[in-house]
């Protein structure tokens, strides 16, 4: 008997030696994401496939730096440039979700933010200026936590900016495109944005060095995301978190209005952005990390059947189908103290007059 075991036992000794022998191998070819991924899944959760467990752990509270921006004591009448990187950035965010934050905390945690959620440096005079446009419908908890997040975030990178929740009457199926362009006119309507981000409500940035900045081409931001752990899930994604300039909006004819219910949308735009001879740029994979808050799939926005034809159209329907024939009948506008809640009725696939 304890022949037999000591037998097993060099046994396993010589095939531990061959797999630490292999992942040794593996490091020096290169491999190195790739082992520290295995030696992750060995340790149960030891090491991150990035490599970023060493960022995690400085995650620091998105509110930390806020109060250092305060008003200088002679107005505003001479604020001076904003710098070109902002000293209140404090990189990786801790990010978690307790139930029982309210929106009045919120507000009580950010005083600069005036009504319809707007802010402007109060210490500099920032060149950047950024409307958030979040598609809506029956995500209140979502859109409480991404609140708290998104203002001290924005402050953070010292920028011009604006939150609008573009909330979808009735309960006729989900259109997150469709909203996307009533959000984006009706954003450019109150000023003249320099940058568009349209942001899902259940996405939380990680990093604050993930600027909500525009560049020449559209950007999309939220590459990665723990729900693909981490990494981008294609080349083509557009989903989530993406920016346009008000130009790269308008050369692409904004988004398709007819994609009803899940999916499809995100790369309908993202054929328009390459048919019009631009590309996808993209933040570091380090700095571009989001949370998603997790939900099932919603009522009213299941899958939609038809995208793989609308997709297999879009070279020919994009000049027709987005800001120029864009209808809906807008219900109401409220200048809320976190946000500009725009409700508005865009109808059903058969018209306007059918959204109940
Ligand atoms: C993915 C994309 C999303 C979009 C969608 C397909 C990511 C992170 N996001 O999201 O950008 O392309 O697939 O359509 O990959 N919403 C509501 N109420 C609803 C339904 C949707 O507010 O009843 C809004 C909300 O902002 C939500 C967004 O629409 O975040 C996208 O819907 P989702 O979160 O259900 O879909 P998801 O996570 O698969
Ligand atoms: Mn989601």
């Amino acid at each position: 008997m304890p022949m037999k075991v000591s037998a097993k036992a060099r046994y396993l000794a010589l095939l531990i030696c061959v797999q630490l022998m292999v992942i040794v191998l593996m490091y020096r070819e290169g491999s190195r994401r790739r082992v520290a991924y295995l030696i992750g899944i060995l340790w149960k959760g030891g090491i991150s496939p990035t490599g970023l467990h060493s960022n995690a752990s400085r995650a620091g509270d998105v509110y930390l730096n806020l109060s250092l921006i305060t008003r200088p004591l002679g107005g505003e009448n001479e604020l001076l440039p904003c710098p070109a990187a902002s000293p209140y950035l404090g990189g990786p965010i801790q990010v978690s979700f307790p139930k029982e934050l309210t929106l009045e905390e919120v507000r009580r945690r950010n005083p600069y933010v005036t009504s319809g959620g707007k802010y402007k440096p109060p210490d500099c005079e920032s060149s950047h200026s950024t409307a958030i446009i979040i598609p809506h419908r029956n995500r209140e908890v979502h859109l409480k936590h991404l609140l708290y997040y998104l203002h001290p975030f924005l402050q953070r990178q010292q920028l011009n900016y604006g939150i609008y929740v573009i909330h979808q009457a009735g309960n006729y199926t989900f259109n997150r495109a469709k909203l996307l362009n009533v959000g984006f006119k009706e954003a450019m309507k109150e000023a003249d944005w320099i940058c568009l981000f349209c942001h899902d409500v259940d996405l939380i940035p990680e990093d604050d060095r993930n600027m909500y900045t525009c560049e020449k081409n559209p950007k999309h931001s939220s590459i990665a995301m723990d729900k693909f752990g981490y990494k981008l899930p294609y080349r083509t994604y557009f989903g989530g978190v993406s920016a346009l300039t008000a130009d790269q909006y308008m050369k692409i004819n904004g988004f398709p209005n007819n994609y009803w219910g899940w999916g499809g949308e995100d790369d309908d735009i993202a054929s328009r952005i390459y048919l019009n001879g631009m590309m996808i740029v993209r933040p570091d994979v380090l700095l571009g990390r989001y949370k998603m808050i997790k939900h099932a799939h919603d009522k009213g926005n299941e899958e939609n059947p038809k995208r793989f034809n609308l997709l297999a159209k879009t070279r020919r329907s994009w000049k027709d189908d987005g800001m120029n024939s864009l209808q809906y009948v807008l219900l109401s506008k409220q200048h809320l103290p976190l946000y500009t809640n725009i409700t508005v009725d865009i109808g059903s696939e058969r018209g306007l007059r059918r959204a109940t």
